[in-house]
């Protein structure tokens, strides 16, 4: 049982403003059903400027910040809790690189080579570190208590 558990954790995963504008957010759930992930939040809404910007804060000296919070404040995401063992390198592998041009060359299936549209409007973000991830459910789900361990929190959840 204990291996079942290792490294079982939680990642933030966002369907960003294009993907869902395009009517692929079913299809993207039922890809993360597939693919093994339980969704343990999901929320619907349309980021602030401000927030956008909080949540790509490490970025905000690169020329394409501004585009970037402008496209992420264009219209609805959905933002998901998603939970698999080693959640935060699986999703990032799943949705593929950041230019969905090149996702199209490494790995066809690949979520952001099937939705993404440029490298801004790549239609999918995913943490890139479990302390991203804590960091970024707490802001926009403001989920506590991330740091459990995903086993103790479905223990506790039952
Ligand atoms: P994310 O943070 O959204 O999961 O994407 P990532 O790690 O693959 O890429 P990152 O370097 O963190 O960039 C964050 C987001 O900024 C937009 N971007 N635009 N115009 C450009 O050259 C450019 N580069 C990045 C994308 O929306 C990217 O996902
Ligand atoms: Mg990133």
């Amino acid at each position: 049982l204990g291996d079942v558990w290792l490294n079982f954790q939680s990642t933030c995963a966002i369907i960003k403003p294009n993907a869902v504008a395009k009517g692929n957010v079913g299809a993207i759930l039922q890809r993360i059903d597939d693919e093994g992930y339980q969704i343990i939040l999901k929320k619907q809404g349309t980021l602030s400027q401000e927030m956008a910007a909080k949540f790509y804060e490490e970025h905000e000296t690169q020329p394409f910040f501004q585009d970037l919070v402008d496209f992420m404040s264009s219209g609805p995401s959905v933002v998901l809790e998603l939970q698999k063992k080693n959640s935060v390198s699986e999703w990032r592998k799943l949705i593929g690189p950041t230019d969905p041009a090149e996702a199209r060359k490494v790995e066809i299936n690949s979520l952001r080579a099937l939705f993404g549209d440029d490298v801004t409007k790549n239609g999918f973000h995913g943490s890139a570190t479990a302390e991203d991830a804590a960091r970024e459910l707490g802001l926009l789900l403001g989920s506590a208590g991330r740091k459990l361990k995903s086993v103790d929190r479905r223990y506790h959840n039952l």
